[in-house]
């Protein structure tokens, strides 16, 4: 690799155990530390976003960029994105992460022409192919940026003009055969201005079916090239249109199935994004691993104080520990990962900030990992859950699933004596102290 940029870090960063006092050391996280029994970098496989760690300057909507970004040099040219994507390895690289995510626009500037787009993702693509080949770093997924140039104002798939809709699906469909080129695992579609902002100039039925074709029209290419790959979608209730279609886990899933695409998509679950719909993070990974729905992972977290999507870098366990146990019973995330969709805070200034960042976010994934583990292990969550539903595996509960008993067959029985609930606890709070004993005790043996 050619010149350093993040001089301030001139090793991989290591494992310094609990009480290092070296903020650039890891605490917890070890990649290859067994957790039930798989090494903890096969549970997580942990990965940076090239867009907001190195395609963004720190800019926002009342200012301009404020951080230390060298690679940028203020140019959309080849020499700069060379440059941009030399600093993602080597940043890659002194982390120790093995993964790493982006969108077409992320890495190649946008020329004159769609053609010429094109030859510049494809000639840095063969770059990263390069540094991939030199630091083992592995793509996990890759995606198009349907969304920051103007032709996109009105949606993609979604846009009241065909033409649009083309553009989309030509990037889309070079993008993938990108991703999959530098072998990634998965492809995201995030519906980046599916929606609307006002209902006086929207057709919500013509949206739906063009937004379906165009779903339609990915699964065909994925499987006319053979891209090995999960195709995920990203849901995410608003922002930028007041209304976005994906709205959460359970709207996509519904809209899949009604188009007949649910065996073909899976879900990227981002935890913002989850809590902008009003959920918590784990109810929407909850939804998606309870429905067979479960891809990737998007993490970072919001702030409670701030209604929008913040992107700030996990830092808290107890956010994570139950996402993690619903992964963990799923059997992990299979082709799928945690990517830190995460950005600094404006402030961060500091070229070594991005470290900083990193470093605490994958220790808090890999505490939540310990923990979430510890409650498997320990089995009585589950068993808890088990006792709760066990009427349904008898006779009553057997005969109304199996279709055996209608409603005048019920009411026989009720009215005949037969049958008369008792009320039981819920414990709630019980188990939110078996939850936190999970939390303590995996710390003391981390
Ligand atoms: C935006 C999304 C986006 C997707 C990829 O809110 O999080 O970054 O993850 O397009
Ligand atoms: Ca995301
Ligand atoms: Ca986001």
């Amino acid at each position: 690799m050619g010149e350093a940029f993040f001089t301030g870090v001139t090793e991989p960063i290591r494992y310094g155990g609990p009480d290092s006092t070296d903020p650039l050391e890891f605490k917890v996280w070890q990649p290859e530390r067994l957790v039930l029994g798989k090494p903890m970098v096969e549970w997580l496989r942990p990965g940076v976003c090239v867009w907001h760690s190195f395609s963004w300057d720190g800019r926002d909507m009342f200012g301009a960029g404020t951080l230390d970004r060298p690679w940028l040099g203020g140019a959309d040219d080849m020499a700069a994105s060379r440059e941009r994507l030399a600093a993602a390895f080597e940043f890659l690289a002194k982390l120790g992460a093995p993964y790493y995510c982006f969108h077409d626009r992320d890495v190649a500037p946008e020329g004159s022409s769609f053609a010429e787009f094109r030859a510049n993702l494809d000639a840095l693509a063969d770059e990263a192919a390069g540094y991939q080949e030199q630091t083992g770093v592995r793509l996990l997924w890759g995606t198009a940026n349907l969304f920051t140039d103007p032709r996109y104002q009105a949606g993609a798939a979604t846009n009241p003009d065909p033409e649009v809709f083309a553009y989309a699906a030509a990037q889309v469909k070079h993008m993938l055969e990108v991703t999959q080129r530098l072998g990634g695992t998965n492809y995201v579609l995030w519906g980046g201005r599916e929606g609307y902002d006002t209902l006086l100039n929207t057709d919500l039925r013509r949206e739906g079916e063009q937004l379906a074709r165009f779903l339609h029209l990915v699964v065909e290419h994925k499987a006319r090239i053979g891209f090995g790959g999960q195709l995920l979608i990203e849901p995410k209730p608003m922002e930028p249109t007041k209304h976005q279609y994906d709205y959460d886990a359970q709207s996509v899933h519904g809209f899949l199935a009604r188009h007949g695409l649910d065996g073909e998509y899976r879900l990227n679950i981002e935890a913002n994004h989850a809590t902008l719909a009003g959920h918590s993070f784990h109810h929407e990974v909850a939804y998606a691993a309870a429905n067979g729905m479960l891809g990737s992972i998007d993490a970072n977290r919001g702030d409670p104080q701030v209604g929008w999507d913040t992107d700030q870098f996990p830092n808290s366990v107890d956010d994570l520990v139950m996402p993690l146990y619903e992964i963990l019973r799923a059997g992990g995330l299979g082709q799928g990962g945690f990517n830190f969709d995460a950005k600094l805070r404006r402030q961060s200034t500091d070229r070594d900030d991005l470290f900083h960042a990193h470093v605490g976010a994958l220790d808090t994934l890999a505490m939540a990992l310990l923990a979430a583990a510890d409650l498997v292990e320990r089995g009585d969550l589950a068993a808890g859950v088990e006792a709760r539903y066990a009427g349904w595996g008898g006779e009553l509960g057997r005969s109304i699933l199996g279709g055996g008993l209608s409603l005048a067959d019920l009411e026989a029985r009720v009215a005949a004596g037969a049958i008369s609930p008792v009320r039981r606890s819920g414990g709630q709070e019980r188990l939110e102290n078996v939850v936190n004993r999970s939390v303590w005790s995996a710390a003391r043996k981390a």
